[in-house]
């Protein structure tokens, strides 16, 4: 798929410290330590309705590593899907009498004007499960060659499934005890009651096709791909068999990016898949996450279309730490409207204090696992000194919107 396009990136002058993130798996705040070239994996959006403010604050958190690692000079291969055909995708197309390939594509055409307008860096690599189909089902081939899948005992309907017990370590990654495995397994996306599985929350890697559901002819039989084996495959043949950073919401830790891993580690052998499982929190409107399954939403293009400043909406979701869930509230964009309006007028000036401990500070709250908080209070900091005209630094406002645009991706 077509990704979207990029932003200029300034080069500042001096060097960062080396990135440190919370990752799910250790439940510690580590390094990450990537080669020249970091591989990051983003989950991507199931295109059935329009971006809201909780994924842009997902996005927007991965477009921050994205950033902080190019500005330690490593060089960025970031791969995005976009789960181009799953059951979501085909209940709404169906609720509202549309094609589910072009809702697919027309809210994915929406997301990405919405992902350009934010100012998020594009991905290396924006692919969608249909065009992956090929690879996505030899990579199930695989899995069961290899004896880390089995075809359920139906004669009807021979899907075929994951066995969690392939990879030793099963579970590692979000270190939940087996009841809440099934709950979670249930609530998102999963058929634990199926009879038939080995383990109820065995997922499922390949559904053979069902009378007036889009398939695809494989060896394994016509039919579908599971979910967490797209994102498996597209990984897998884009990265490698090791990432740096597997990224996406809070609500992705199980089953999605469990099972993302296993299938992976079951397939290379290489454990673990990711060095680093990033999950951002879950935005919360009216007291409940934001999602399109409840509806209690807040589009991206909606706010743009009632002439608000993407800029603003930038600062308003950068201005919480990215893994806290978090409520959006009016007064965010408000707040969001005040700091952009002081930076602007700050950065406009023809000198201001110096710049450079207002940077260094910049990069190490942003390394220290991405405190935007303290981040942003540090740009505030140095503002507010320049509108009180102190300081006599030329160069300091040129600096600071730089550093701004590279590091935060607001363009002042
Ligand atoms: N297509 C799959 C991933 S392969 C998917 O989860 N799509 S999605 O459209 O439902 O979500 C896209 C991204 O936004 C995911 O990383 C998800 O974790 C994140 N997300 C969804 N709702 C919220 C929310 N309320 N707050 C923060 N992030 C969210
Ligand atoms: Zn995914």
């Amino acid at each position: 798929m077509q990704s979207w396009s990029s932003s200029s990136l300034p080069r500042i002058p001096g060097s960062p410290p080396p990135l440190r993130l919370y990752d799910t798996a250790t439940g510690e705040i580590r390094p990450t330590a990537p080669s020249a070239t970091a591989r990051m994996y983003v989950c991507g959006i199931t295109p059935y309705d329009a971006t809201h403010l909780g994924h842009a604050a997902t996005y927007l958190a991965f477009d921050l590593v994205n950033r902080v690692w190019r500005d330690a000079g490593h060089d960025v291969h970031y791969v995005q899907n976009v789960t181009d055909i799953d059951e979501p995708l085909l209940e709404r197309a169906q609720r509202d009498q549309d094609d589910w390939v072009v809702l697919g594509m027309r809210e994915t055409a929406l997301f990405r004007e919405d992902m350009v307008s934010l100012r998020v860096l594009p991905p290396t690599h924006y692919i969608g499960a249909v065009e992956a189909m090929s690879e996505i089902s030899e990579l199930v081939g695989k899995l069961l060659a290899a004896g880390a899948a089995y075809r359920i005992d139906d004669p009807e309907y021979p899907d075929v499934y994951y066995d969690s017990s392939a990879t030793p370590d099963f579970g590692y990654e979000s270190g939940l005890d087996e009841r809440t495995m099934r709950q979670l397994s249930a609530e998102r996306g999963g058929d634990p009651d199926r009879p038939g599985k080995r383990n109820p929350v065995d997922a499922l890697l390949w559904r053979m096709a069902r009378p007036g559901e889009p398939s695809w002819d494989s060896e394994l039989g016509t039919g579908r791909p599971g979910w967490h084996v797209e994102c498996a495959a597209i990984s897998l043949n884009r990265l490698g068999a090791q990432i740096d950073v597997q990224g996406g919401g809070s609500d992705l830790i199980f089953p999605h990016h469990e099972f993302g891993a296993a299938h992976a580690e079951a397939f290379t052998g290489v454990h673990p898949f990711a060095r680093h499982y990033c999950h951002a929190g879950m935005i919360a409107l009216d007291g409940e996450k934001m999602s399109k399954s409840r509806g209690n939403l807040v589009f991206v293009s909606r706010l743009r279309a009632d002439g608000v400043d993407p800029m603003a909406v930038r600062l308003a979701l950068l201005s919480g730490h990215w893994r806290a869930d978090r409520a959006w509230l009016p007064e965010l964009l408000e707040q969001g409207n005040a700091r952009m309006a002081a930076w602007r007028e700050a950065t406009r000036l023809d000198a201001g204090p110096s710049a450079t401990d207002t940077v260094a500070r910049l990069r190490t709250h942003l390394a220290d696992d991405l405190d935007t908080p303290r981040a942003l209070a540090a740009v505030d900091a140095w503002a507010q000194e320049a509108r009180e005209r102190r300081g006599r630094d030329s160069e300091a406002p040129g600096l600071i919107r730089d550093a701004v645009d590279a590091l935060l991706g607001v363009a002042l």
